[in-house]
């Protein structure tokens, strides 16, 4: 298939596009670097550096054959989004083109403002530019397990059946999110559903719980190809920020109380997502939802995890329980079900305790290079 992968240089995306490559699809990746510009102007470090995409695909098609086209610009802006998607004629667009960052959104009205401008803006661009150029293409669009929230009650696969008053409807799930980011994602999706049932696209929205990790089987042979590693507090997730804390000597960031509870996924999980739904598309007329995680674990889970994993390397590893600077709930009833990625063929790949202490393996190779100020960057979210 020809599959565009829309935010290709991120965390996910890149992954996203060797992974979609190597199986044999015509790839194509759309950036214009945002991810890196907002690093940049707060002053955040990555564990390493990572190649600019016109480098990355020239060393991918190196060590695999494979060649991705690129494509650097705005999605934001409409004309470029038209030359692209006129360019490759995309069969799947896999959209991650957003600013992901729940932290950051939080920051100050113009980090605000840019997360609502650009998450919005490229969802309606994606939208109108498929119903003009690829009307039967398929849009799969990560969305995040975070639109749901903490409610009092089980989380169902993207709909809920209501009865009210002896009647019954079929609704999207009710959604609260915990930060503006997240509610980007409610807004997304609320767009995609409004032109499924107007126009009959045809599209998959996957929400996605905190990712971590950094290999996948692209990646495992060369580091050169390995994706961004962020251990800050506003772009780093919380396994991923754990494990650097635990090598750099710095005791474990838990917000509050720690029972704060989430689905957590293995970034091969991710791509191994991702594909298995692009090679399933939706119907046309069709908004799928499938929530993308494979286990539940509240953060003191996992902090007993890395230390237990730690310690077995050596690593003397504390927790402390932080003032929490988001508001959310820190101890909640959490139950989201997650069958339909399984139905589809999905192998879980879980968080064991070799997981952790391969990437701490990894991570211990740059303990020179981590810098304990990016830990925390005094976000409130009050
Ligand atoms: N947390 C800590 N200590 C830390 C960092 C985080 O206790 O040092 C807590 C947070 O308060 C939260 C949980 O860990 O309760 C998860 O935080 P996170 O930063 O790993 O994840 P989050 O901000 O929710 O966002 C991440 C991704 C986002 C994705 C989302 C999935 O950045 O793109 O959409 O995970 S979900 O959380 O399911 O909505």
């Amino acid at each position: 298939m020809r599959i565009l992968i829309l935010g290709g240089d991120g965390y996910l995306g890149w992954p996203t596009a060797m992974d979609l490559s190597a199986q044999g699809h015509e790839v194509a990746v759309a950036d214009n670097y945002l991810r890196r510009r907002l690093c940049l102007e707060e002053n955040i470090d990555l564990l390493f550096e990572v190649p600019d995409l016109d480098e990355r695909t020239a060393l991918w098609q190196l060590v695999s054959g494979h060649k991705i086209a690129v494509y650097i610009g705005n999605l934001c802006e409409w004309d470029f989004v038209a030359e692209v998607f006129k360019a490759f004629n995309p069969q799947a667009v896999v959209h991650y083109a957003e600013q992901p960052a729940a932290p950051y959104s939080m920051l100050n009205r113009k980090a605000a403002t840019l997360t609502l401008n650009n998450n919005l803006s490229v969802t309606a661009n994606v939208i109108f530019a498929a119903r003009e150029f690829c009307p039967d293409a398929h849009i799969v669009k990560l969305g995040t397990m975070g639109e749901y929230g903490t409610p009092n009650i089980d989380i169902e696969e993207g709909w809920l059946e209501v009865e009210h008053k002896g009647r019954q409807h079929k609704f999207l799930y009710p959604r609260q999110a915990g930060s503006l980011y997240h509610t980007t994602k409610i807004m997304d999706t609320d767009l995609l559903w409004f032109y499924v049932r107007t126009w009959g696209l045809r599209v998959t929205d996957l929400m996605q719980g905190p990712v971590y990790g950094l290999f996948t089987d692209e990646t495992e042979n060369d580091e050169r190809l390995l994706p961004y590693f962020n251990y800050d507090e506003i772009f780093g997730t919380v396994l991923n920020r754990f494990v650097v804390q635990a090598v750099a000597g710095h005791p474990l960031s838990v917000y509050g109380k720690g029972g704060q509870t989430r689905g957590y996924l293995n970034i091969k999980d991710t791509l191994n997502c991702v594909r298995l739904s692009v090679e399933n598309p939706a119907d046309r007329g069709e908004l799928r939802i499938f929530n993308q995680f494979t286990e539940t674990f509240s953060v003191n889970d996992l902090a007993e995890k890395v230390k237990e994993a730690g310690n077995q390397i050596g690593l003397k590893v504390e927790i402390q329980h932080v003032t929490n600077p988001r508001i959310e709930a820190e101890e909640h009833y959490y139950h989201p079900r997650h069958t339909g990625l399984l139905e589809l063929g999905l192998k879980p790949h879980f968080l064991t305790k070799e997981v952790i202490v391969t990437m701490m393996g990894f991570v211990l190779k740059y303990k020179n290079e981590i810098k304990p100020n990016q830990i925390y960057q005094n976000v409130k979210w009050v």
